[in-house]
């Protein structure tokens, strides 16, 4: 399966349309968004073509693919706009590994959730910082934001295809990768 990682849109529209183009590019099984879909929040500037609703129909347009989980912007007010689910977190398994999804404000690489468990791959947004880690055998990965992202990174996606994980920016230039011991 081919898994397609986006998070933190933060209600641009502008990189939401970036998307439709991405998932034409890469024709994903699958798109986990990672939260902060929506609203700004506070601590941000607006985001290019501001524009929450709009944002939301080409959200809507993807719903068969999409698995998401909540961000720390995200209301329930958001929720009513969304035709799909905002979960805490997503467990499931892709192509063999056990990968735990959530926006990362309460679990990541320094702070782990209880797990029942073992998990290979831990993926996560909020940082706005798009990376590939591995501590104590365990994979973390970012996709950075898609609109917003920080301290010179890159917008920047996650594509997870078999046992390779590859950081792009959306040109689809690779920033980082990681191949992964084969578990089928
Ligand atoms: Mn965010």
């Amino acid at each position: 399966m081919k898994l397609l990682v986006i998070s933190d849109i933060h209600g641009s529209l502008y990189y939401a349309k970036k998307i439709l183009e991405i998932v034409e590019k890469e024709k994903p099984d699958k798109i986990a968004l990672l939260g902060d879909l929506y609203y700004h929040g506070p601590r941000n500037n607006l985001t290019d073509e501001y524009n929450p609703m709009e944002v939301s129909k080409i959200l809507n347009s993807l719903k068969d693919k999409l698995m998401v989980t909540k961000g720390n912007c995200d209301a329930e007010v958001d929720e009513m706009i969304s035709e799909f689910p905002l979960k805490e977190y997503i467990e499931l398994n892709v192509n063999g590994y056990n990968v735990f999804l959530s926006h990362g404000h309460k679990y990541n690489i320094d702070n782990m959730p209880p797990l029942g468990i073992k998990i290979d791959i831990m993926m996560y947004g909020h940082f706005h910082i798009g990376f590939i880690k591995e501590k104590d055998g365990i994979i973390f990965a970012n996709p950075g934001s898609i609109s917003l992202p920080k301290e010179n990174s890159k917008h920047s996606y996650l594509i997870f295809d078999e046992n390779r994980l590859v950081l792009k920016d959306i040109e689809g230039n690779v920033i980082e990768e990681k191949t992964l011991n084969k578990k089928i």
